[in-house]
């Protein structure tokens, strides 16, 4: 029998320093510890504690030229979590928050929620302490290639496909995926979120945004509502937060809010034109990392240093970076009658606030659930690049909405309590742990 307290107790010891994967830990175990207390063969095979620690855990020197001639260092990582479903699977993150306990906490919930896709992908992370911001686009190539003259060692196309995250988009995939090739000579697709002339699947760079706002879509039906007419806040403003406005104006809703590191916007008109999406992306790709100049250029109301969960809104969608909606902010949506948050951004709201939300009885997303449509086109661009063909939007989309509502499924048929409430983070951890437990028993240690 495991208790939660000493277990954690354990865990807190062999990974102090790191409490955003003590944090991730404490959230899955909490979910998933009556289930293994009621199945032997997980007890017996010692499943907990196998599946808190990670594979391996990389890091290396990553050193480069600035443009001023000046040699600089940064660290790189890749942590290989759990491989129990298929190759690893998930992005870098190029950022200056970026640590070892960072790279561990996402690679570890990478793992269900890859498992969560039902596609054959085990769960990884990687990246630098690097920050794009204020880089100009040499700086970032050079950095690309000495990121990928180490990468290149642990990675491939049947052992770990690595993809973007934060601070990693198109342009620094387009790098890091021409180092690789350069040093290994073949065209094998080792990387996602490639470009669509070699190799890349429509409709990844929109995935994550798209799968976050299907996933909301069905929760509304089951809750006998719809998502259409919905007033919706979202922070961030880079690639998730784009094609999550997108789909949301596309299915009848409203996003009123992005945010930045300088504050939020607030547009009461919506995040709703193709010209407004258009200008998000400029944004990003300028790696100045504000949004003001979103207010300005279509009038719309700026808060310096603000959050937008202030914001009365039925919807919030953190789309920005762990951690960053805490429990004063859930209170403040929750005193605002938010019907729902939908964590988009990977452990993006504390787990006091979590809990407080699902005290309130509202509807809580854990992001391994709700962003995991992005993953799940990387998968789905695996499978292209192996067949050697390329399916069109539509082919993916519908697949990507399919892989939606079945994680939708899972969460319900684990986490519906008595009173019909649904909690998706139970519901969640239990169904992507529960593949990945069976797998590591089946395949033995
Ligand atoms: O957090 C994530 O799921 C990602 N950054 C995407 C990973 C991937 O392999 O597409």
């Amino acid at each position: 029998m495991y208790r939660l307290d000493d277990f954690m107790a354990e865990v807190e010891r062999k990974n102090a320093g790191e409490p955003e994967f003590i944090q991730a830990v404490y959230e899955v175990v909490s979910s998933v510890i009556d289930t293994v207390n009621e199945n032997p063969l997980y007890i017996r095979n010692r499943i907990l504690e196998r599946i808190v620690e990670p594979d391996r855990a990389i890091s290396f020197k990553v050193e480069w030229e600035d443009d001023s001639g000046n040699i600089r260092v940064n660290r790189g990582y890749r942590v290989q979590f759990n491989n129990a479903l298929g190759p690893y699977k998930g992005g870098l993150r190029f950022h200056s928050s970026v640590t070892a306990g960072t790279m561990k906490f996402l690679a570890f919930e990478q793992t269900f929620k890859n498992a969560l896709t039902t596609l054959p992908m085990g769960g990884g992370k990687g990246g630098s302490d690097f920050s794009p911001k204020g880089r100009s686009d040499a700086e970032i190539l050079r950095f690309c290639r000495s990121f990928m003259t180490e990468l290149y060692k642990y990675i491939g196309p049947d052992t770990d496909v690595p993809a973007g995250d934060i601070g990693v988009g198109a342009r620094e995939i387009g790098y890091l995926y021409g180092q690789y090739k350069r040093i290994a000579g073949e065209n094998t697709g080792v990387l996602t979120g490639k470009g669509l002339g070699w190799g890349g699947s429509l409709v990844r760079p929109e995935a994550t945004g798209y799968g976050t706002m299907y996933f909301a879509e069905n929760m509304l039906h089951d809750a006998g509502d719809d998502i259409a007419g919905k007033r919706i806040a979202v922070s961030g403003f880079g690639n998730v937060a784009w094609g999550a406005a997108v789909k949301a104006s596309q299915l009848g809703a409203k996003v009123v809010t992005i945010s930045g590191p300088d504050g939020y916007v607030y547009d009461k008109d919506g995040v709703s034109t193709p010209e407004k999406w258009a200008y998000m992306l400029q944004l990003r790709a300028s790696n100045n990392d504000v949004v003001k100049p979103y207010a300005e250029r279509f009038g719309a109301e700026f808060f310096p240093g603000r959050k937008p969960w202030e914001v009365p809104v039925d919807l919030a969608f953190p789309c920005a970076i762990q951690n960053e909606l805490g429990l004063e902010d859930a209170r403040m949506l929750i005193g605002n009658g938010v019907k729902a948050v939908v964590e988009t951004s990977n452990m993006g709201c504390t787990n006091e606030a979590s809990e407080a939300l699902r005290k309130a009885r509202i509807a809580f997303v854990p992001g391994k659930a709700a962003n995991a449509g992005g993953v799940a086109v990387s998968g789905l661009e695996m499978s292209q690049n192996a067949m050697h063909l390329h399916w069109t939007a539509e082919e993916v989309d519908s697949r990507l909405r399919s892989i939606m509502k079945s994680i939708h499924d899972e969460c319900i048929r684990y986490g519906r309590e008595g009173d019909g409430y649904i909690d998706y983070v139970k519901g969640a951890n239990i169904a992507g742990f529960i593949k990945v437990a069976d797998a590591m028993c089946q395949l033995g240690y």
